[in-house]
């Protein structure tokens, strides 16, 4: 993802005791959050050890809580949502497999191709429809049994669904595309990211939203606002594997309870915020909608990111420079499409002034 603004450091209001800098409104994506000072008291105080002998207390803490909200069997800390879906893909793929996933996942997009330059593993992507493939694409994408085929070894969706505008996806809209990959013995990976804040937008308990897949990864450093991390849950043997895995790619810790401690606390006490977020992210859908130059049904916008086109007579590049000289800084997602992603650092308020920032970029062309 482009970003088209200039480096400043964004800190909000639950910045702890850093220094105070320019007031920003970041847009530009939930990985911006701060940690909340009871994030930052609880990594202070954090009991740790070497997580490598499995001896940090406050990640084995955190690996259990996460296993039992997600209704898995256990879990594995990891650095990143990146090395999360990596990984993820690893343990239930062998070098030479292909694995389906949407054309506009987070997969695909975004994660420098590691499953086929770290794990030999073809991407086979199929149109992403809103957010969802279709049962019917992921049945024709599945390889039969021939000499020249390479054995199709997961299904991997997403949901939110980052490119498609935070879509979110119940259960019962899953089930049809996840039973074809049932019937063929595929098992599936669900990229969650964004997975609590699907959770908050249907009000059903995350361990609904993910029962049907055999590997979920979910990110702490994002709308749960803990500074680093993300877990990945599914069976006893499959983090078994993914340990191995994690430690492959030097993502063995050590005392890396102290960011364990900051993901309990995200876990106790930054779900339910999540839909303050959402409710942002619909006020500032249904004002932008308002504004000539812009294209966008915020009836599409269920979560916290707002993707908007612009419309051929707006200059893009200008309208991006003057919000951010205004200090509303966002992403563009393509030539003439801009992304916002409300987050705990956002304010109804602020939503307010992003708004009249882009009123007045829209009005001076
Ligand atoms: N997404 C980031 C960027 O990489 C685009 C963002 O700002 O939204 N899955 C999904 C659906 C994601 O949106 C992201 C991050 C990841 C995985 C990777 O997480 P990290 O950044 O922790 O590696």
């Amino acid at each position: 993802m482009s970003d088209t603004t200039a480096t400043t450091l964004a800190v909000n209001s639950d910045s702890g005791d850093l220094p105070p800098a320019a007031r920003q409104i970041d847009l530009r994506s939930d990985t911006v959050t701060q940690p909340t000072p009871a994030m930052r008291e609880a990594m202070y105080r954090a009991q740790v050890g070497d997580d490598v002998y499995g001896e940090d207390p406050t990640i084995n803490e955190l690996e259990e809580v996460a296993a039992a909200r997600l209704g898995k069997e256990a879990a594995i800390l990891l650095t990143s949502g990146t090395q999360g879906n990596l990984i993820g893909v690893l343990a239930h793929c062998q070098r030479g497999d292909e694995v389906i996933v949407g054309d506009q996942c987070h997969i695909f997009q975004y994660e420098v191709a590691s499953c086929s330059a770290l794990g030999g593993i073809q991407l086979r992507t199929i149109p992403n429809g809103r957010g969802l493939p279709s049962a019917q694409d992921v049945t024709d994408a599945v390889r039969g049994e021939n000499i020249h085929n390479p054995p199709t070894g997961l299904l991997c969706l997403e949901n939110t669904h980052n490119r498609c505008g935070g879509a979110v996806f119940s259960a019962a809209e899953m089930a049809p595309v996840i039973a074809v990959a049932r019937e063929h013995a595929i098992p599936t990976h669900l990229d969650g990211a964004r997975v609590f804040n699907a959770a908050v937008a249907l009000g059903v308990p995350v361990a609904d939203l993910v029962r049907d897949f055999d590997s979920v990864t979910f990110c702490l450093s994002k709308g749960l606002s803990a500074p680093i991390g993300s877990l990945l849950c599914g069976t006893n043997s499959y983090i078994q594997r993914a340990r191995k895995y994690r430690k492959m790619l030097g993502g063995g810790m050590r005392q890396a309870g102290f960011i364990a401690a900051a993901g309990l606390v995200a876990l106790e006490t930054m779900v339910e915020r999540l839909a303050d977020d959402h409710a942002n992210a619909r006020a500032l859908a249904e004002g932008l909608a308002r504004l000539p130059g812009v294209i966008l049904d915020p009836a599409s916008v269920q979560s916290n990111i707002v993707i908007f086109d612009l419309a051929r007579d707006v200059n893009a590049g200008a309208f991006l420079s003057n919000i951010n000289g205004a200090g509303v800084r966002c992403n563009a997602t393509g030539p003439s499409r801009v992304r916002m992603v409300t987050h705990s650092g956002i304010s109804a308020q602020d939503i307010e002034v992003a708004l009249a920032a882009c009123q007045r970029a829209l009005a001076a062309g």
